[in-house]
């Protein structure tokens, strides 16, 4: 047999993710994503009222907290015909800005940015001319000799303490990585400066949902009453409190995380022809202008591009029983109706009684079941979502301030448009929708205080709370664009109970394994395209490509299995 290394369990993501790649040499052949613990919520859910799934599906995922919330509420919505007043949409739209941009610098810096930066090399840093690059690159007042050699003080206490902490377990030294130990200072100081921004930040969901992780929804509206005159509502301090917020971010973004992308980018240009893999991207499209029945109000576009042809924006349509389909072919599930077939998610399975052979297991078995996930499709098409799969239908539409972003980027990098199709531009353009939406933020904000303004309070519409006025049988769809990708809530409706519930989320599409024909998921895919390793018991080149789509592995399988395996060891055979 030849080799196969064994990366279980992926660190730096959230959940729990095994990757085995096959090699012919030091060269991946064929790769394999297996997410390790078995889902579950799709199966609480049953029976309960569909006002109260929000608050039990938003629990699918600590990281991405307030998304499945949202998808479930649009869900109800759409099942049910219901409106939400125009406020509840930009506090909506506020809110998962503020999910964005809190979740991409976080894991720029703290679950990515390890990949390229290397901490044990900042020590040999020269403060001054760390501030100098510093200053080259950005007006970030932060950036001081005397700060930078606070920051290098602080770091040395860290490694001659031999208690490396957060930055344990890494590949320090390995020649993959390439910066000065300047920019590598520079990196781990905003590194310890993001984790104390995000603090900050997250309190927009607090101000607006009550709390961080998991603010409160509601089905018709947002739970926020808005009163200038009340102590307990949101008021005009909490107003100049947002405010404050929304600019923070943009400052961190644009003269931080922007200006570090574009400088570590710059060394690691052979990351631009490699890690593509599909090829095919979708996206579902996320912050309505106007209401989610207005598709053509949204700042991100819904649709497909496939075989990179941007020329050519095919339409989904959710509710089509032969375009989205879920497989099980290889996963640990069965379908009453056969292994082989697709189901569409109003008629989805979750059977946890899987009968064939699944963990433990020394390897997986790649030609029958080895994953938790299933196999998402569209029109039988494996795709790629987020970040990247937006910032290219954005570009394929013609979005201004995109096309300036991108175009800045690829003449700032030296590289073709085609750079944009690798783990490097998927990065990038995780850093670049950021920005895009972070300057929104401000304009939703200003908005919704013009509205207030003008006499406009309403928030929910209590009206559509009656379940009496329900039909006996209703399905609907929420949609949304969660920062790992599309997202869409299926709910089934009878009797005004939950009859059957599937949430297809962003890191199924990315993190699924093969389908019955075969193909590919898009993190298998994107391995398998140029990947050598220079030392396969160090597999550096496997973590930049996999975090390049930022895996949630909680939200794809969307519960533990209490009896799962947790292995903690790179093992290479
Ligand atoms: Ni748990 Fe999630 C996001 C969703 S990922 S992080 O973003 O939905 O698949
Ligand atoms: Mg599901």
């Amino acid at each position: 047999m030849s080799k196969r290394v064994v990366v279980d369990p992926i660190t730096r993501i959230e959940g729990h993710l095994r990757i085995e790649a096959q090699m012919e040499g030091n060269k991946i052949a064929q790769a394999y994503s297996a997410g390790t613990m078995v889902r579950g919520i799709e199966t609480i859910l049953k029976g309960r009222d569909p006002r109260d799934a929000w608050a039990f599906a938003q629990r699918i995922c600590g990281v991405c907290t307030l998304v499945h919330g949202i998808a479930s509420v649009r869900s109800v919505e759409n099942a049910l015909n219901y409106s939400i007043p125009p406020n509840a949409q930009l506090i909506r739209n506020l809110m998962i800005g503020a999910q964005y941009v809190h979740d991409h610098v976080m894991h720029f810096y703290h679950l990515h940015a390890l990949d390229w930066v290397d901490v044990v090399s900042a020590l040999d840093a020269d403060p001054k001319a760390t501030s100098e690059l510093a200053q080259s690159i950005s007006s970030y007042p932060k950036s001081s000799p005397g700060y930078f050699a606070d920051m290098k003080k602080k770091l040395k206490g860290f490694v001659e303490s031999g208690q490396l902490g957060i930055f344990a377990k890494a590949y320090w030294g390995h020649p993959a990585y390439k910066l000065p130990a300047e920019a590598n200072l520079m990196a781990v100081s905003h590194y310890l400066e993001a984790l104390a921004w995000q603090r900050d930040v997250a309190k927009l969901h607090a101000i607006f949902g009550g709390k961080n992780p998991h603010p409160n929804f509601v089905v018709g509206g947002v739970p926020s009453p808005i009163d200038l005159n009340s102590d307990s509502a949101i008021n005009a301090k909490r107003l100049a409190q947002v405010q404050g917020i929304i600019s923070e971010m943009k400052t961190f973004v644009d003269q931080v995380y922007v200006p570090d992308t574009l400088a570590i980018a710059g060394f690691y240009k052979d990351w631009t022809t490699r890690g593509e893999g599909l090829g095919n991207f979708m996206t579902f499209g996320d912050f309505p202008e106007k209401g989610m029945d207005d598709p053509s109000s949204f700042l991100i576009p819904s649709g497909v591009i496939l075989n990179r042809d941007l020329s050519t924006i095919h339409d989904i349509d959710m509710n089509a029983a032969d375009q989205i389909q879920e497989y099980v072919a290889h996963s640990w599930y069965d379908y009453s109706g056969g292994k082989e077939k697709g189901l569409h998610p109003y008629d989805g399975e979750t059977n946890l009684n899987y009968t064939g052979p699944k963990p433990p297991y020394e390897h997986l078995d790649v030609e029958q079941s080895y994953s938790w996930l299933k196999s998402p499709r569209w029109k039988g098409h494996s795709m790629e979502v987020g970040p990247l799969a937006r910032v290219l239908m954005l570009y394929a539409k013609g979005h201004e301030q995109t096309k300036e972003l991108v175009d800045m980027t690829l003449r700032t990098l030296d590289v073709p448009v085609t750079a944009l199709f690798s783990t490097l531009g998927r990065t990038a353009a995780r850093t670049l929708e950021t920005k895009i939406i972070a300057d929104n933020m401000q304009g939703w904000f200003d908005n919704l205080v013009a509205n207030i303004k003008a006499g406009d309070t309403k928030t929910f519409n209590e009206k559509q709370w009656d379940p009496s006025s329900w039909p006996a049988e209703a399905r609907g769809v929420g949609i949304m664009e969660a920062p790992r990708g599309g997202l869409a809530h299926y709910i089934v409706i009878k009797d005004r109970k939950i009859d059957n519930y599937q949430a297809v989320v962003p890191s199924t599409w990315n993190a699924g394994p093969r389908d019955p024909a075969g193909v590919p998921g898009a993190y298998e895919a994107a391995l398998e395209d140029n990947h050598t390793l220079y030392d396969p018991k160090q597999p550096i080149e496997i973590l930049r490509t996999i975090h390049s789509f930022d895996p949630c592995i909680a939200c794809a399988v969307h519960v533990t299995d209490p009896e799962g395996e947790e292995l903690v060891k790179v093992k290479i055979k």
